[in-house]
């Protein structure tokens, strides 16, 4: 277990969010969990409004985004609902899923968990965040289907095998051989596109025509290291069983489903219904 440290956090997220995902991982990868206490927050775009926290927004993200670390330099008080959350007045937000990882990263102080300090494996660790960066999964899903969603599919497996080179260079170069980025070494690199793949091979495999997001035969490394990763702790406390994504999505994000669109109607109508009731 991690020694002592003078902070605690609270992290906002939510389990369908990849960019939270990365940071709930982050938190088992650097042995902080006993320091960090968690707070599921709602979403915008949940039919036609947000189920998001009216308090989260007002108090640590207005730009309404998950997720987001707030700092305590008190010890860790829990608390079961965001409103009992006393924000200290010298709390410290910090937003955007790499940053919450790097700092997390850095708390311990000695050679950096999840990001080298290093520079040449830091750089290397760095090439492979840029290089999957371009990934469009969000793009093929919500593309309309057909022709419109095959071009979008088709840059999506152009980033996948542009990923693949980045990262097969750096497993080629490892000190200790291994299926990470970093060969025997897990990293950022490895650890911030798991949660992606995690949600997009179920995604992408019932909304986009089947399409193969684990391909072992066209981008062999990824596959390999996601298989791998798998396995740690950090994937097994947080991953969610693929019927979560799919339902969430056809109920509630997917623009083309019959389930949503029925969503929709007896949204509306409740709404018409409610306002003729005045
Ligand atoms: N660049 C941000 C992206 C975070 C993001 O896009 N989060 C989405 C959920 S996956 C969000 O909160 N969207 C606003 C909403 O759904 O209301 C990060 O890396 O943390």
């Amino acid at each position: 277990m991690a020694a002592p440290i003078p902070q605690s956090f609270h992290l906002f997220g939510h389990a369908l969010c990849p960019f939270s995902n990365r940071a709930t991982m982050a938190v088992i990868e650097t042995g902080l969990s006993p320091f960090v206490t968690y707070t599921h927050t709602g979403l915008g775009g949940w039919l036609h409004k947000g189920d998001m926290s009216a308090w989260y927004i007002a108090n640590i993200n207005p730009g309404e985004f998950v997720p987001a670390l707030l700092e305590h330099s008190s010890p860790l008080v829990k608390v079961k609902k965001p409103e009992e959350i006393r924000v200290p007045k010298d709390g410290r937000v910090i937003l955007e899923s790499l940053d919450i990882c790097k700092y997390l990263s850095s708390i311990q102080q000695q050679d950096q968990v999840l990001y080298p300090v290093d520079p040449e494996l830091r750089a290397q660790v760095d090439a492979f965040l840029k290089a999957t960066d371009d990934l469009n999964f969000y793009t093929s899903l919500s593309a309309k289907p057909g022709e419109e969603q095959q071009k979008e599919l088709e840059k999506t497996s152009a980033a996948l095998i542009a990923a693949e080179a980045v990262f097969a260079k750096s497993n080629a170069a490892a000190a200790v051989p291994g299926p990470f980025l970093l060969g025997a070494r897990y990293s950022l690199g490895d650890l911030a596109l798991v949660p992606f793949l995690e949600r997009f091979r179920s995604l992408l495999g019932k909304f986009a025509d089947g399409f193969v997001v684990l391909d072992e035969k066209r981008w062999p490394k990824i596959t390999a290291m996601f298989a791998a990763a798998t396995t740690r702790p950090s994937y097994l406390a947080t991953a969610q069983p693929a019927s979560y994504y799919i339902e969430y999505y056809d109920h509630a994000l997917y623009p083309y489903s019959e389930a949503r669109l029925a969503a929709i109607a007896a949204y509306e109508a409740a709404e018409a219904a409610a306002a003729a009731a005045k």
